[in-house]
């Protein structure tokens, strides 16, 4: 037994409510990669990662912690680059390759600018960092202009400006779009300057933090935590997508996920038996309904009690998990952290938690106990390591049984019965792990961790036990840097068009905040959605990257079908659709594993110059960089509406023809021209950006199945036309080892043509196509010829949709296929 569980180590660092603020700095000293000042008794310390990239920490009398971060890896924390220092009258400070850091003396302020001079960010003149006992505050200025994004999972528009937000973990079943805090934790935003300047700042403080973007004070940006260090970094981009890239760097990137956790995902509070699942299977197959997952809710169980199963309902899971492999279905299980209180009554996870002194502690050194599902529950401390293992470990028998995938939900944590819905604040955490000092920490501390530590412990046990397998987690708490372990969904929302419009903001800032992978419940979770409303969103969530239906007990029943065959015609369409395009979203998911780059991105992100822009793009979103969704903003209404698109050539995605657009004559509007439709149930306007290739595949029932046909790229033509295909197995770890396919693509207009050109493959894996079917758009001419090295093909003409189309043997090395008059 570890003597040290009476209470926490971390003695506050200054006495109970004393007040420090940075007022004059006193004394300057180099570090390596940085600068260290003293202001009065507190000590500032500057440090370039990079030299885009500053760690900035703020101690209130100079004692710094030495652990390591849960969200920052330890290679990007580590790293310095050379800096120049310098130091004039009124200030002092360094510069690296593309950034200059400047504190000024009196008051003290950090200003940190381009080399061009030009603000990137700075703090508030006059007091901008304040410590008051344990908690701080540091304030920065708010320049007229700035839009601000990301905090995660955070309700409310996709900017931030003018909002605050409170970071806590909370079970937020019902939220609405004012609700906060709800279930994540992610203290990075991105602001984006009114000159396209754009900046990152991650608070790596695992406390209850907030955020104010000018709401308590008009043009003042504040953020503080009640604890735990002042430790920031602030991270220069020259546009948006670089401060995502920037994040990445530090926290990582998701791992590239199986693709069949890019198909349809059927889920439901709960399917109570074997029988009814096996019902829902049959009917996905005898539908045609394409779809790669069903899930099991906690109803799978025996009371409640995790990694048990409820034998007289599902009396052989394994064998129903064989079978619905047979149908290319495949069956992830929900897994809450919470754990039967059972002492002696032989429930191994209880007694094996026990023997190896995992579950959190009081205060008192007892251990904590507290209602949630299975009754009075105890609760693994996540973060030490070796609990972790001995969790990863219990998913022995469902990884044997052929489970694919697991689904760590209530894991803010929620508490019943207890008005916080949480552990109280002095429970005790057992931090052992490397990097860290061992040491107690209160779970004030360790609260919106909590979350992620028990992905990483379910994630790292997967990969123990199928060492070779990609892990499906699905978490709904989390914390900045959860995305390595586990995808994410938005939690309890509600059955309402005003959910359906609420979940596009939630998962463009979601993917902004490194969580490439989430989803909204289809449909909305809590109540009952009408039929137009499933529908629309059916088809909304098609291009969102986490595709999941699912429904609270006690609502109607919400699979594709249950609303007879016109609306259910509908919803195959759309699901269709998602399947025939992933080609494309898995090269996105591959650009995401090595850069970060969300999947479903908002407009901005490609196209910067709209935020100064006086359109409203509303709830459009793009999908990858080619793709723009637009989906009517008020569903239950019939009055035409709107569509600004960025400046681009635009083509109508389901009629391949390009679309006319109204130029705007507003000065302001940068090019953006607008497009008119009719809201029409059986349509999600979506348009395809001119320079796009289009991957598309012949349909399947699932990503188990192999498509039959080529593969088929729609050339959309216009500027900066390029691709990337990818392709692996899908599932295994063999791409890290040379086994995937990675091929750039680009094209060109000619003057009565097109040239498409296939760079030379990498990798060694060898695709299901054999050839590639080339649908050129836009041709007006009566004729066409084709030839790849040299050798003719026969081209087809389709007058009425404007495409020559051309069927070539695949390409793996370089090559360039010309279609011209
Ligand atoms: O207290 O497992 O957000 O998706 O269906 C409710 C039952 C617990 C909350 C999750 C929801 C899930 C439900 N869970």
């Amino acid at each position: 037994m570890v003597a040290a569980t009476q209470g926490v180590d971390a003695a506050p660092k200054i006495a109970l409510r004393e007040v420090v603020w940075l007022d004059k700095a006193t004394a300057f000293r180099p570090l390596t990669g940085g600068l260290q000042v003293q202001v009065g008794k507190a000590v500032v310390r500057i440090s370039a990662l990079r030299d885009d990239i500053l760690r900035v920490q703020i101690s209130p009398d100079g004692r710094f912690s030495r652990d390591a971060s849960w969200a920052v890896l330890p290679q990007a924390q580590h790293h310095t680059v050379s800096v120049r220092a310098f130091s004039d009258r009124g200030a002092v400070g360094f510069r690296t390759a593309s950034l200059k850091v400047r504190v000024q003396r009196s008051p003290f302020r950090l200003v940190v600018e381009d080399l061009t001079g030009h603000v990137i960010s700075a703090d508030a003149a006059g007091r901008p960092v304040e410590f008051h006992g344990a908690s701080f505050e540091a304030h920065k200025t708010m320049p007229e202009g700035t839009h601000y994004f990301g905090l995660g999972d955070k309700t409310g528009p996709l900017d931030r400006r003018g909002e605050s937000f409170t970071l806590w973990n909370t079970d937020a079943y019902g939220f609405q779009e004012s609700t906060d805090p709800v279930y994540k934790s992610i203290p990075f935003f991105i602001g984006v300057t009114a000159d396209g300047r754009s900046y990152g700042l991650l608070l790596d403080n695992t406390w209850r933090s907030w955020f104010d973007f000018g709401k308590a004070a008009r043009d003042s940006l504040a953020f503080g935590a009640e604890g735990g260090a002042l430790d920031y970094y602030l991270m220069a981009g020259a546009a948006p997508k670089d401060v995502v890239r920037d994040y990445a760097y530090l926290t990582g990137p998701s791992p590239l996920p199986p693709l069949w956790s890019l198909g349809y995902q059927q889920s439901r509070y709960s399917y109570m038996s074997d029988a009814e699942v096996r019902g829902i299977a049959d009917r996905l197959r005898a539908d045609k309904i394409p779809a790669d997952v069903i899930y099991l809710d906690i109803d799978y169980q025996n009371r409640d009690r995790v990694f048990t199963v409820n034998k007289q309902t599902f009396p052989d899971i394994a064998k129903l998990a064989t079978d619905l492999r047979k149908e290319d279905l495949r069956l992830v299980a929900i897994t809450d952290l919470h754990i039967a209180h059972l002492p002696n009554q032989g429930y191994a996870p209880y007694d094996s938690g026990v023997a190896g002194d995992n579950f959190v502690k009081n205060a008192d050194g007892s251990t904590y106990v507290a209602p949630v599902w299975p009754g009075p529950s105890v609760f693994p401390d996540f973060t030490r390591a070796k609990t972790r293992v001995w969790w990863g470990g219990l998913y022995k028998d469902f990884v044997e049984d052929g489970i694919s995938g697991f689904w760590n939900d209530m894991n803010e944590p929620a508490i019943f019965e207890t008005p916080t819905k949480t552990m109280p604040l002095d429970v005790v955490h057992r931090i052992d792990e490397s990097g860290f000092s061992r040491r107690n920490a209160s779970h004030a501390e360790i609260h919106n961790l909590y979350g992620m530590e028990n992905t990483r412990a379910t994630y790292e046990g997967l990969l123990q036990l199928a060492p070779d397998e990609r892990p499906f987690v699905l978490t709904r708490a989390s914390y900045a840097g959860g995305q390595r372990y586990a995808l994410t969904w938005t939690g309890d929302n509600t059955a309402s068009w005003n959910h359906l419009r609420l979940s596009v903001p939630m998962l463009l800032n979601l993917g902004l905040s490194g969580f490439a992978y989430s989803g909204a419940d289809v449909g909305g979770f809590g109540g009952s959605p009408n039929a137009d409303l499933l529908t629309r969103w059916m088809e909304v969530a098609a291009f969102t990257p986490f595709y999941r239906n699912h429904s609270v007990k006690g609502s109607l029943q919400r699979e594709p079908w249950v609303d007879g065959p016109a609306q259910e015609a509908i919803r195959w369409h759309y699901i269709e659709e998602r399947y025939r395009l992933l080609p494309y979203i898995y090269a996105l998911a591959d650009e995401n594993a090595r850069t970060g780059l969300p999947l479903m991105r908002p407009i901005f992100l490609e196209f910067p110059d709209v935020l100064n822009a006086r359109a409203d793009f509303g709830y459009e979103f793009l999908l990858g960089d080619h793709l723009l969704i637009a989906m009517p903003p008020y569903g239950e209404s019939l009055v035409p509406f709107d569509v600004p698109l960025p400046k681009a050539r635009w083509y109508d995605y389901w009629t391949g023809l390009e679309v006319t657009t109204a130029a705007s004559n507003d000065a302001r509007s940068s090019g953006i021209a607008t497009i008119q439709e009719n809201p029409a149930l059986a349509v999600l306007p979506v348009f395809v950006r001119g320079g796009t290739i289009l991957a598309r595949q012949p349909l399947v029932q699932s990503t188990a199945q192999t498509p039959d046909g080529p593969l088929q790229l729609d050339v959309f033509p216009g500027r900066d036309c390029t691709a990337t295909l990818y392709w692996d197995d899908g599932h295994s770890l063999e791409y890290k080892r040379g086994a995937f396919l990675r091929q750039t693509l680009h094209c060109d207009t000619l003057q009565d043509g097109l040239a498409l050109t296939f760079d030379a493959r990498e990798g060694s894996y060898a695709p299901w196509w054999k050839s590639i079917e080339v649908v050129l758009h836009g041709w007006d001419a009566n004729s066409a010829r084709a030839a790849i090295a040299g050798t003719a093909m026969t081209t087809r003409l389709n007058a009425k949709a404007r495409t020559v189309s051309v069927v070539v043997p695949d390409q793996a090395g370089r090559a360039e296929l010309l279609i011209e008059q």
